[in-house]
C-alpha cells in the first residue's frame, strides 16, 4: 500500500514508521492520521514485526502538532470528530500488542507531544523540544494530552506546561520523566533499534502481557490492577516461552523464545 505522508520500513523484526510531511514539519492533517491508522494495522498484523519505532522525517521535527491550517475553519462538530479520531488512532498505538518506541527527533508539539506520549517508551535527540502550545491558539490539547501528560509527569507540571504553552528541551523532558533517554540526533534511530533488539531477545508474549497489565493497571485502582497482573501472570504459564525461559535458566543457557 502506498501512502503520501507516512513511510513504513521493515528490517530484522523492527518496523519504522516515519511521519513524512517535512514541509509542514510533519504536522498531522486528517490524511496523515488516516494513513497512520492503516499503517498501524499492518504493523499489528505482521507476525514478523516485533517492535515498532515511530519518528519524524528530517532533522527538525518529530511532529509539530495537528495541522493548524486544516483545523482553522473547522466547525465544533468537525473539531470533535477530528479530536475523537486522533484519540482513537493514538489509543491504537497504546494498545498495540507490540512495544512502541517514539524516537523524537525535533519538535514534538501539541499533537506531536501527544503522539509520543501514546508510545510505550520515548527517547529523544538533544535538539528535541516538547510542549503543548494549544492555549496560545485558543484551544486545548485534543489528542489526549490533557489525559496522558498528567498521568506521565503529575498534574502540577502538566498543568504548568499546558497552561503556559511553554516548550521544554530534551534535558528538561528527561528530568521530569517525560522521556527515558537523550541521545545525539545522529544516533537516535540506532539507539532506538538497540533498545528494540534488547526487547526482541526476551519473550514477546511476556512483553505483550506486561504491556497490557501496565496499561490497564494505570487506568484503575491498585486492587483491580493486581487482579489484572495475576491474570496475565497466570497466562504466561500457558505459553511455551515460560517453559523455555525456566528450563534455559536451569540448564544455564540462553533461552530461545517464540518457537
Ligand atoms: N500545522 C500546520 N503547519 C505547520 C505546523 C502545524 N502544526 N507547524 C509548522 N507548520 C508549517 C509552517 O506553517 C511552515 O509552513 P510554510 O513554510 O508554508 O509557512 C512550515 O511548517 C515551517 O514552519 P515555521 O516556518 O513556523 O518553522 P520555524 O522553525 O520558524 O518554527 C515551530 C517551528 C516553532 C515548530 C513553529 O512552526 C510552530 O510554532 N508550529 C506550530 C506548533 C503548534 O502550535 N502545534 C500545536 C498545534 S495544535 C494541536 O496540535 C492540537 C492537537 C489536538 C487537535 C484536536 C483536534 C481538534
Amino acid at each position: 500500500m502506498d501512502f503520501n505522508n507516512v513511510l513504513l520500513n521493515k528490517d530484522d523484526g523492527i518496523a519504522l514508521i516515519i511521519i513524512n510531511r517535512p514541509k509542514a514539519l510533519n504536522a498531522l492533517n486528517y490524511e496523515t492520521l488516516k494513513e497512520l491508522d492503516s499503517v498501524l494495522d499492518i504493523v499489528e498484523n505482521d507476525k514478523e514485526i516485533k517492535v515498532l519505532i515511530i519518528t519524524g522525517s528530517g532533522e527538525k521535527a518529530f511532529v509539530a502538532g495537528a495541522d493548524i491550517a486544516e483545523m482553522s475553519n473547522m466547525t465544533p462538530l468537525e473539531a470533535k470528530k477530528f479530536s475523537l479520531y486522533g484519540q482513537k488512532v493514538f489509543r491504537k498505538i497504546e494498545m498495540l500488542s507490540k512495544p512502541v518506541i517514539a524516537a523524537v527527533n525535533g519538535f514534538a508539539l501539541g499533537g506531536g507531544c501527544e503522539l509520543s506520549m501514546a508510545c510505550d517508551i520515548r527517547i529523544a535527540s538533544k535538539n528535541a523540544k516538547f510542549g503543548q502550545p494549544e492555549v496560545g491558539l485558543g484551544i486545548i490539547p485534543g489528542f489526549s494530552g490533557t489525559q496522558r501528560l498528567p498521568r506521565l509527569i503529575g498534574t502540577s507540571k502538566a498543568k504548568e506546561l499546558i497552561f503556559t504553552g511553554d516548550m521544554i528541551n530534551s534535558d528538561e523532558a528527561y528530568k521530569i520523566g517525560l522521556i527515558s533517554k537523550v541521545v545525539e540526533l545522529s544516533d537516535l534511530i540506532e539507539e532506538a533499534k538497540k533498545l528494540a533488539k534488547k526487547m526482541m531477545s526476551k519473550s514477546q508474549i511476556a512483553i505483550s502481557l506486561a504491556k497490557e497489565a501496565i496499561n490497564k493497571g494505570m487506568e484503575t485502582d491498585l486492587d483491580t490492577g493486581n487482579t489484572i497482573e495475576a491474570e496475565k501472570f497466570s497466562l504466561c504459564f500457558t505459553t511455551d516461552d515460560q517453559k523455555e525461559g525456566m528450563i534455559a535458566f536451569s540448564e544455564k543457557r540462553a533461552p530461545k523464545f517464540g518457537k
